[in-house]
């Protein structure tokens, strides 16, 4: 455990508050985990699944109201209301510990306070930073000992430091209207109340890792993105890595775990996963930008992993992993999602806990938003860095969004500046990892709109300083778009592994080995630059999708300069200017 002044003070601030009945302190330990998973499939928290196809493997369904993240009632929790910036929702942080006291109040009487000390990034690294989490259930002990690091060795890194994160989690009554998520930038705090759905209650994810970071590392010179990391080898073995901004649930999981075309596995080219979600970046002794995955485990997106999308992250399901709100297989005693293959059961329970006949019915067996939480070891290509903590040079920088239109499917920025205006002016269609409307168009700069802990503006203008500093070694930054659709509504291009061969091409271009078109909105591939061999795709069609339209664009334009009205005097003059730049380039 801990003599740690500063911890153990605000637990038993929180002890009284909460008033639990007793008190676990979380070790991590093989031991505490198994009695844990006992105590929860006991009560009906959990359910155990079938131990020789899924060894350590558990069920878990959500309260029905309580099923993605709740961006309306997730806050900042600033003193300055202006500090939150035009794209958070705000509270007064006195009022809002009012308010959050008010209800979490009493909420453990009855139940168990588990304390968990975590760490986000490996145990120790300068990279890492640690957190405690107090929580009122099994099921966020769980997750939170798959997703972070969780242990002894966490508090004896801590010592007596109080530079540590607060996070209270109470279940309540999973009462949706007294539901809040809220954030202290300025006091390392998170409360969340009324919720068990992961993204609101993994503190050390979202709350932790992306809106208290990202203001953590304005501060101190280095960045918390909604990126995934990924390591490319070719033939002769070197490694390239790559971080890569996807709004949610566009794909990062895939991607990070993408499986080279059989004529690149030939050659020799591997790629290897070092995050899926998160990545901490920091300028490296040498002057480049290094990158560490601070989690520990992938809370993947369940529907539409199957064998041919992410034959990874499904083989990292098969053991350890907490699956939430997909259907249960009665007759095997294991789960099944939509897509994951063509053999819904016939006899199962769906994610509501209601009888379900796969075969017959129209209604979905796992929630659009089901998930599983797996360990990172269980991944076959995870990479050998995943653990070291220095973290791994960062030679691209890729935002993304799903656009059936305008974004062709890769284009470069033309410097750095140029690249911070086009991660700004991202834009995707919604997906249902959020509650709210499915499929519209929104700006999501970054990918952090919902978990940027600070004003957006001021982020930008941190993108911008992050660039002067690392001047020469800065990243090069792309912009890519799988989702481009055609006529009748079909993906164009084919997406998956095939991805590769537009990675290939960003990694050529960051080496200085491939020509480009410079176009109105930067540098796109000529089309016969990117590899097609062993793909049924012809050059027509690529160019096609690489095509940047003139008209579409300056439409474009007009939503941009709408967008960045938001941000006031806070948007930095380069970005103004590189809106400029843009109009008179389609001129
Ligand atoms: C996630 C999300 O869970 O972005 O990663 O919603
Ligand atoms: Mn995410």
């Amino acid at each position: 455990m801990t003599t740690n002044k500063s911890v153990l003070g605000w637990i038993d601030e929180m002890k009284q508050l909460v008033s639990p009945d007793k008190m676990v302190w979380i070790d991590g330990t093989k031991e505490q985990i198994e009695a844990l998973r006992a105590e929860a499939c006991s009560t009906g928290e959990m359910i155990k699944l079938n131990q020789e196809k899924l060894p350590d493997c558990y069920l878990h369904r959500t309260a029905v109201n309580d099923v993605a993240r709740v961006e309306d009632r997730t806050f900042i929790c600033s003193r300055r209301e202006e500090d939150a910036g035009p794209t958070n929702h705000w509270k007064d942080p006195q009022e809002a510990y009012k308010m959050l006291y008010d209800i979490a109040r009493g909420s453990y009487k009855g139940r168990t306070m588990y304390v968990i000390p975590y760490s986000m990034g490996p145990v120790g690294s300068k990279l890492s930073k640690i957190g405690v989490e107090l929580t009122d259930s099994i099921y966020v002990v769980l997750n939170m000992c798959i997703m972070t690091r969780v242990g002894q060795k966490v508090w004896d890194t801590l010592g007596d430091s109080d530079e540590w994160v607060r996070g209270l989690h109470c279940k309540c009554q999973i009462d949706a209207e007294k539901r809040y998520i809220c954030h202290f930038p300025e006091d390392n705090t998170i409360i969340s109340v009324n919720s068990g759905y992961g993204g609101n209650v993994l503190l050390g994810k979202k709350c932790f890792a992306l809106r208290i970071a990202s203001f953590l590392g304005k501060n101190q010179g280095w960045m918390a993105e909604h990126m995934l990391i990924l390591g490319i080898e070719n033939p002769k073995g070197e490694i390239k890595y790559v971080a890569a901004a996807f709004p949610s649930a566009c794909g990062k999981t895939n991607l990070a775990m993408l499986i080279p075309p059989e004529g690149y596995r030939k050659k020799g080219y591997k790629v290897w996963t070092v995050g899926d979600d998160i990545a901490w970046m920091r300028q490296g002794k040498d002057g480049r930008l290094y990158a560490i995955n601070p989690e520990n485990g992938f809370f993947g997106v369940a529907p539409g992993t199957n064998a041919h999308s992410n034959p990874n992250a499904l083989a990292s399901t098969k053991s350890g992993t907490i699956f939430t709100n997909v259907a249960h297989n009665l007759d095997d005693n294991t789960v099944w999602w939509e897509g994951l293959d063509k053999n819904p059961p016939k006899n199962a329970v769906d994610w509501t806990g209601e009888p379900w006949d796969g075969t017959t019915s129209d209604k979905k067996g796992a929630h659009p938003n089901s998930r599983f939480t797996a360990p990172a070891k269980n991944c076959p290509c995870v990479s050998p860095e995943f653990d070291k903590g220095e973290g791994v040079p960062i030679s691209a920088i890729i935002f993304g969004g799903r656009r059936a239109q305008t974004t062709p499917l890769v284009y470069q920025s033309r410097d750095w500046n140029n690249g911070v205006f086009v991660g700004s002016i991202m834009a995707s269609e919604t997906t249902a990892a959020a509650t709210g409307a499915v499929g519209v168009v929104r700006r999501d700069p970054m990918a952090m709109l919902p978990f940027c802990g600070y004003n957006m503006g001021d982020y930008f203008h941190h993108w911008i300083e992050m660039g002067e500093k690392l001047g020469g070694n800065a990243p090069k930054i792309f912009n890519v778009n799988w989702f481009r659709l055609d006529d009748q509504g079909h993906f164009i291009w084919p997406g998956f592994g095939d991805n590769l061969r537009v990675l290939e091409w960003i990694i050529k271009r960051c080496e200085d080995k491939v020509d480009a078109n410079e176009t109105a909105i930067g540098y796109v591939p000529k089309a016969e630059d990117i590899n097609l061999e062993g793909l049924d795709f012809s050059v027509d069609t690529l160019k096609g999708i690489l095509d940047v339209s003139k008209d579409q664009w300056t439409k474009e334009a007009e939503g941009i300069e709408e967008f960045y009205k938001k941000f006031g005097d806070k948007l930095p003059k380069e970005l103004k200017e590189q809106l400029e730049i843009l109009k008179s380039n389609l001129k």
